[in-house]
């Protein structure tokens, strides 16, 4: 039953005359309509009108077909205007180079932006419910909430997309919940979520990435310290607290191992080569309170050696932890005692923040937020000296409150300085042949508006970055925008590093819904959406126009029907006060962009449902009356008219 979407305009467009055709004929009109368009010569122009034509009679779906003309997608498009000046309008009917990906904070979602432009294309619920796109409203991403903890909110931080080989796949974002302790999976074939695991033995997941080259390993690392499990115990103990980094399989999305470790974890990087991650850690004093996590002039990176996690669990070095292998990595676990540590804990000053890995692999750089430094540690280096402290080959100084760190792939690095409200371009080179605590390795400081948190370039995180924008996630934004009361949005700032003589330069702002923590920008070539549903990954029954049927038995009822332009297979279903009613629908339509939903007011249903999807929705029918259900996505001239009854009779 699955259908392939028309792939070639000449076609579309037949089928377009053919579907206004029927309209027509069925409104009684009997001139007959011809879009007179040039076999396999098609003005683009004439496409657009012709998809207008189609959208004013109900019908849709050339947006593909533009797509096909439309070659100037991709990243090869010359950014700039010759004079080294940017350009990063993107006019209507052209597509942006690269996806970014954008936590939302305590939304719980994601954001998906074109960038340059940077328009917001979507938003994907996540921990979060949506009514819009059905998210949470349907049984089976109802029972991955409700599995995962039942909570209505998430804190997602550090989207991550998959890569392989050191590079993105765009098969996957994984994403934190730094609330409740959860990561997520989100499949890029269909821009949802398809996988929430709830990690024990954890509070506060917030640094998230995963072991490259080919992110075999998601990670997820514990900032807040609790007792371990958290059952109870140890309740107002802190020196019995403890933080764990978790390993997730990718595929499986089962947690692989966990190590304990001292102190706290922050942020979150994987070394280019699969052996090293690092976790910023600012609470090395193991406080619980803000004079006590600030007292020391240092704290540390926690360097994993994940090779010799395994190697410990191989080796039975391990306890079981609410069904987890967690290895001991702390200070005086014996697994660190010997040539081949589980952790190092390399010394950095102050409650350090951001950690990042540069494209080439070399150095681990850590972002000193209360120290104005950065702290550069050579990976290599690791494995080879007696101190972990030797393996701090730089220190440059940057400014006041460094952040986040991010790479153009051309051996400069731009930190963001929370309190000086500016991203600081620097040398990495330079500041590992300087002397620590020279500013000498700034090459410029550019402003921004105001105190930037996070901050990422295009692939960034991969190990060739493309090296032309800047995203800077700043957190104020008063004077920016218009108010709009005392909750202001966020302003997302867009500067051009492309161009090194010509410098850094800022051109655009983006009022932003509270609050992205990180995003990760991927070339628009490596993502490759399905514009419809293959039923093949659906798990719900595919139900065609002849397969509507109501069973009724003990009380229970199951509606299987179909929604097609501009009705659903029942034009009204009656059940009885206290039945179980349970709705299966299949979204009949082939042709993409033609979104249909099932919206029941009075139950709290609204199943968004794109071509070929099937949705499911179970519940208990307790209010007599009549209800209306209808389509609520606006699919058509008579889309007001696609409605039933649902009759719910007393007992
Ligand atoms: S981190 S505190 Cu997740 Cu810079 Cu936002
Ligand atoms: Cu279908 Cu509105
Ligand atoms: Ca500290």
């Amino acid at each position: 039953m699955t259908s392939k979407p028309p792939t070639h305009p000449v076609d579309t467009l037949q089928e377009h005359e053919d579907e206004v055709n029927r309209l027509k004929e069925d409104l009684g009109d009997d001139n007959e309509v011809n879009l007179q368009l040039p076999r396999l010569d098609i003005a683009r122009r004439d496409l657009v009108k012709a998809s207008a034509l189609g959208a004013a009679a109900g019908l849709t779906g050339l947006s593909g077909c533009l797509d096909l003309l439309n070659d100037e997608n991709g990243t090869d498009r010359d950014r700039t205007n010759g004079n080294g000046v940017p350009d990063h309008h993107v006019p209507p009917g052209e597509l942006d180079d690269y996806y970014a990906f954008l936590s939302g904070g305590h939304s719980g979602d994601i954001r998906v932006y074109g960038i340059p432009s940077m328009r917001q294309l979507m938003r994907i619920p996540v921990f979060n419910t949506e009514s819009a796109r059905g998210y949470g409203f349907d049984d089976k991403t109802k029972a991955m909430l409700e599995e995962t903890g039942g909570y209505t909110w998430g804190d997602t931080h550090h989207p991550r997309v998959s890569q392989t080989n050191n590079d993105y796949d765009g098969e996957y974002v994984f994403i934190n919940d730094k609330a409740h302790g959860r990561m997520a999976r989100i499949n890029l074939k269909y821009f949802e979520v398809d996988a929430i695991i709830d990690i024990p033995n954890q509070e506060g997941t917030h640094g998230a990435c995963g072991r490259l080259p080919d992110m075999d390993l998601v990670y997820g690392v514990g900032e807040f310290r609790a007792p371990v499990p958290n059952d109870g115990r140890d309740l107002d103990d802190p020196a019995a607290y403890a933080s764990t980094f978790t390993a997730i399989d990718r595929e499986s999305f089962n947690i692989e191992w966990q190590v304990m470790v001292d102190g706290n974890l922050d942020n979150t990087d994987s070394g280019k080569n699969g052996r090293w991650a690092f976790a910023s850690c600012y609470n090395s004093e193991e406080g619980v309170t803000e004079p006590e996590m600030t007292r020391d002039d240092l704290d540390w990176v926690s360097c994993i050696d994940t090779l010799a996690v395994e190697d410990a669990i191989e080796a039975g070095d391990y306890e079981m932890l609410n069904g987890v292998r967690v290895v001991d990595g702390r200070q005086d676990s014996p697994l660190n005692a010997g040539d081949n540590p589980v952790v190092r804990y390399v010394p950095c000053p102050t409650n350090p923040h951001g950690v990042s890995v540069t494209p080439d692999g070399q150095y681990a750089i850590a972002s000193g937020k209360l120290d104005p430094t950065c702290t550069i540690i050579d990976i290599d280096l690791l494995d080879e000296v007696d101190d972990p402290a030797d393996a701090v080959v730089g220190q440059p100084e940057l400014g006041l409150g460094p952040l986040h760190t991010a790479y153009d792939g051309r051996g400069h690095a731009y930190t963001t300085l929370f309190v000086d409200s500016q991203v600081v371009k620097w040398d990495i080179e330079a500041a590992v042949e300087a002397e620590p605590g020279s500013d000498a390795p700034v090459i410029e400081k550019i402003d921004v508006h105001y105190n930037p948190g996070h901050l990422i370039a295009s692939e960034s995180y991969t190990a060739d970055p493309e090296g032309d924008w800047l995203l800077v996630l700043n957190k104020l934004s008063q004077d920016r925008f218009l108010p709009v009361g005392p909750i202001f949005p966020e302003n997302d700032q867009l500067i051009y590093i492309g161009d090194d003589e010509a410098g850094m330069q800022l051109v655009k702002d983006t009022p932003t819904y509270p609050e992205p923590h990180d995003a990760t920008i991927v070339s628009a070539d490596k993502i490759d959406p399905m514009p419809i549903y293959d039923p093949e990954d659906v798990d719900a029954e595919f139900i065609r126009p002849e397969d509507a049927e109501i069973i009724r038995e003990d009380g229970r009822v199951h509606i299987k029907m179909h929604s097609t332009r501009n009705q659903f297979s029942f034009p009204d279903i009656t059940v009885t006060e206290g039945d179980e009613v349970t709705f299966t629908v299949t979204n009949t339509e082939t042709q993409q962009d033609i979104i249909h939903s099932l919206a029941i007011p009075n139950y709290d249903v609204q199943l968004a449902l794109a071509p070929q999807d099937t949705r499911e929705a179970t519940f208990i029918a307790d209010e007599p009356g009549v209800h209306w259900m209808y389509c609520a996505y606006f699919c058509s001239a008579l889309h007001l008219e696609m409605r039933s009854r649902l009759l719910v009779e007393p007992a």
